[in-house]
């Protein structure tokens, strides 16, 4: 939707028990990007990401670590907090869930459960399969050979638990789904929630008593609420709840997109609207599971040690390269390989080669041609209409892909107007009109330097370091780059141009032919 309007999005929130990887930075950076992009677009944006610091699996890290569990959590999740510093990540609110704010919030959460005058919590015995690893109980027929479907060790425990109806919310979750076929993205995801719940729901235990580390149950201290109860909360944290009176709830929520990895899908589209009902709130509009990275062809994991940080891969690639590559590599929603071949291509390629020689040419031009000084069209021929025609149409198409959102497809529309751009050039020629034809030198130029002023506008949201490089390079002032300014304000001729400089360097380390070695973290 564009101009105007509020929109609210959330990166889940990570568990302080590992360190950051390419895996947390992709879900963030596609948050990010679509925050700037409607940003830019004039709505007024809430972005909170965080860290999830409840919970046995932490609690058992901290011991590990020597360390009490807050003291463990904070260090963790500076460390979060750090990564958002080096991906660029715009203005957000960084929830934790040992913050005061978020414990009053699912302490209400919980209160509402209780008091809903439904029965939707119980107290009753619970026997499972328990995964520390997992953070998620099993039962017996979901074990392959002694071990939890993912392959992590079980243990059996017994305890008295407090459960959630959940089985009550099967045709209420179906009726959902059905008033709300935009919940759940991309569409096979849908599809599998949609089987599970018609599949049967049974209830779900949502307190422990087995360890410590965690939330009260209000009025009965001895059991702490299951991990993942509380920290769905979080996002209405974000939102300012329990205070539902303020500006901010009543601006936010409901929330717009939570953005999340396949892998949590369950609890978004199942527990937490069911959650969310049960405790009389505006369920979520959407939930978007995207896919999963492997690195090399391989599965990241502990024991490979092949978790890539992206601190390894901004120092080697530069940020803005590892943010586009991270969003036009893999189709949105689908799984995908991270490798050094494919990132090098990409940056020799799309940036280096198509987007960066495009400008670097045409600015240099300007530069020898004009004088640095920007020049005045004249009349414009079919060609020069089709290709700013092309420019022009391109927020519309953009708006579109990121509705969904398909970063890969908004790349895509993007990129082929640089290679229209680039066949242009090479058409029109405008070394050979510098000796024979001056003034149409100067059209051509013209509609290049307004096409790529599209362009750099419009890669904010990917790549806001080299747009603003770009624009820069264009003299556009800071308060003209907003997505209102593409059609309001055109390129202006007269406008003396610094001295032109490559944005976008060719990778040189012979990559293309022999990829560097992946090292683990601890290198
Ligand atoms: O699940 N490829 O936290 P978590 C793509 N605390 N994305 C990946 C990835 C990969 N290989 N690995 C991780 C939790 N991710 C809970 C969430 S929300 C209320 C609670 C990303 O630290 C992806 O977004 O295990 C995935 O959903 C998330 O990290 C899991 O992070």
């Amino acid at each position: 939707m564009p101009g105007g309007g509020n929109f609210f999005v959330t990166t889940p929130i990570y568990y302080v028990n590992d360190a950051p990887h390419l895996g947390h930075a992709y879900t963030t950076v596609a948050c990010d990007a679509l925050v700037r992009f409607r940003r830019l677009d004039g709505q007024k944006v809430l972005f909170t990401t965080g860290t999830d610091e409840h919970g046995q699996k932490v609690e058992k890290s901290a011991q590990a670590a020597g360390m009490a569990p807050q003291a463990f959590c904070d260090k963790v999740s500076r460390t979060f907090r750090a990564m958002n510093g080096l991906l660029g990540i715009d203005t957000h609110d960084f929830v934790r869930t040992t913050d005061e704010r978020h414990i009053r919030c699912a302490t209400e959460m919980w209160n509402r459960f209780s008091g809903n005058g439904h029965g939707d919590i119980y107290l009753g015995k619970y026997g499972y399969y328990d995964s520390i690893r997992d953070e998620a109980p099993y039962d017996e027929s979901e074990l392959v050979n002694g071990k939890a479907p993912t392959g992590a060790d079980v243990e059996w425990v017994e305890e008295e638990n407090y459960f959630f109806r959940l089985s009550a919310w099967q045709d209420r979750l179906l009726e959902f789904y059905d008033a709300n076929p935009d919940f759940i993205g991309p569409a096979a995801r849908r599809n599998e929630v949609v089987s599970f719940v018609k599949g049967g729901l049974r209830d779900l235990s949502i307190s422990r008593t087995s360890f410590s580390w965690g939330i009260p149950v209000p009025n009965d201290a001895k059991h702490i609420m299951y991990v993942w109860i509380e920290a769905l909360s979080v996002y209405l944290t974000g939102a300012g709840y329990p205070d539902v009176t303020s500006e901010k709830f009543h601006e936010f929520w409901p929330c717009d997109l939570h953005m999340v990895g396949k892998d949590i899908i369950r609890f978004h589209c199942v527990y937490w609207p069911a959650f969310l009902m049960a405790a009389g709130l505006p369920v979520t509009h959407r939930v978007f599971g995207h896919g999963w990275w492997t690195v090399e062809g391989q599965k990241m994991s502990k024991s490979l040690g092949n978790f890539i940080a992206p601190k390894e891969l901004v120092d080697k690639y530069g940020l803005d390269p590892l943010r586009y590559f991270m969003l036009r590599e893999l189709p949105f929603g689908s799984d995908g390989d991270f490798s050094h071949r494919a990132m090098v291509n990409r940056v020799n390629g799309d940036l280096a080669n198509d987007l960066g020689n495009l400008a670097q040419r045409v600015l240099s031009m300007i530069q020898r041609y004009c004088g640095g000084t920007l020049p005045a069209a004249g009349a414009l021929s079919a060609a020069d209409e089709a290709l700013l025609e092309a420019a022009r149409g391109l927020l519309a198409r953009l708006r579109e892909e990121i509705a969904v959102p398909a970063y890969h497809h908004a790349l895509d529309h993007l990129w082929a107007v640089v290679s229209d751009a680039n066949r242009y050039v090479d058409e029109q020629a405008p070394w050979t009109l510098n000796k024979s034809d001056p003034p149409r030198r100067d059209t051509v130029l013209y509609v290049l330097a307004e096409t790529i002023r599209h362009l750099a506008i419009l890669i904010q949201p990917v790549m806001p370091g080299s747009a603003a490089n770009l624009l820069d390079q264009l003299a556009i002032p800071a308060d003209r780059r907003d997505f209102a300014d593409l059609a309001a304000h055109l390129i202006a001729s007269g406008t003396a141009l610094p001295k032109p400089e490559g944005v976008f360097p060719r990778y040189l380390d012979g990559a293309d032919q022999s990829p560097p070695p992946l090292r683990g973290r601890g290198d």
